[in-house]
């Protein structure tokens, strides 16, 4: 990708924004998937990305749902070498997108989706700047939890570059926290082992210091993201700090066991 698509500067109309704004609204309400954005606007630049990814935030605001956080995403290197995009990228996070340990997740509201294990925190100071340091993230850090994000890119085959998949919220759907809450000071979250079971079997396995250097990092970046739209990120979010290891594709019957090293484990089933 050349320079000038990475520039956070935007190439598009207002009115090409909300045409693909209305693409994708569509596309992740109602499950279908659409060539990647760049097929018609080759021109787009990660700015215009991120202009449609705060149009749709702002419809959905507008039409009463509450925003919980952010996520990290493209954060470690088995999610880059998966996606071959190797820019991380960061989406926000609504209320009604969670859903509780242990429940039935359904498959027929999304297009094709995958699961990823990701330490999440949750702050108790704001955070904003372009040089967050990961000492002010940690100290900014109320705790921290695992979960898993249930990814779904609304892109036909799952492919994309950086531009479409930050307009597609960075591939968002689902989250699902559960396991034990801890401190920072009492877990070693730079260096967490994460396994993956499905169906009992295990399918993927990592360490949390393969995101992005150290999970608080990610949330560094997503920090200096937000600064770069002229947004800051208030003391009680919730981040997810991006995919460990590699996503698994799930389907109907499926159920998903992540288990974390000194954070228990978080289960569920899909249908
Ligand atoms: C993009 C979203 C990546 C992560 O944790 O790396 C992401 C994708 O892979 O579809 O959420
Ligand atoms: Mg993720």
């Amino acid at each position: 990708m050349s320079n000038d698509l990475l520039s956070m500067d935007g190439q598009l109309t207002p009115e090409q924004v909300s045409t693909l704004c209305d693409r994708v609204f569509v596309a992740q309400r109602d499950a279908t998937a659409i060539p990647k954005l760049t097929e018609d606007f080759p021109q787009m630049t990660l700015g215009d990305g991120y202009a449609v990814q705060l149009e749709l935030l702002r419809r959905h605001l507008a039409a009463g749902q509450r925003q919980v956080g952010w996520k990290a995403g493209l954060t470690s290197k088995a999610k880059m070498d998966q996606m071959g995009v190797r820019v991380p990228s960061v989406g926000w996070l609504l209320a009604d997108m969670f859903r509780p340990e242990a429940s039935v997740i359904r498959t027929d509201d999304l297009v094709h989706p995958r699961v990823e294990c990701e330490v999440a925190f949750v702050t108790k100071a704001d955070l904003r700047g372009a040089n967050v340091s990961r000492e002010e993230v940690l100290a900014a850090t109320d705790f921290v939890v695992p979960a898993v994000e249930i990814i779904d890119s609304r892109f036909t085959g799952f492919k994309f570059d950086l531009q479409s998949v930050v307009a597609d919220n960075s591939s968002s759907a689902r989250y699902v926290t559960g396991g034990r809450a801890a401190l920072v000071s009492d877990v070693d979250i730079a260096n967490l082992g994460v396994v993956i079971e499905q169906n009992g079997h295990p399918v993927a396995m990592g360490s949390s210091s393969a995101v992005a250097g150290h999970p608080a990092d990610a949330v560094a970046l997503v920090v200096k993201v937000l600064d770069s739209l002229g947004l800051s990120l208030p003391a009680g979010s919730f981040v997810m700090s991006g995919g460990i290891t590699e996503a698994i594709a799930v389907k109907p019957g499926d159920h998903i066991a992540a288990r974390f090293q000194a954070l228990g484990h978080v289960a569920m089933h899909f249908s």
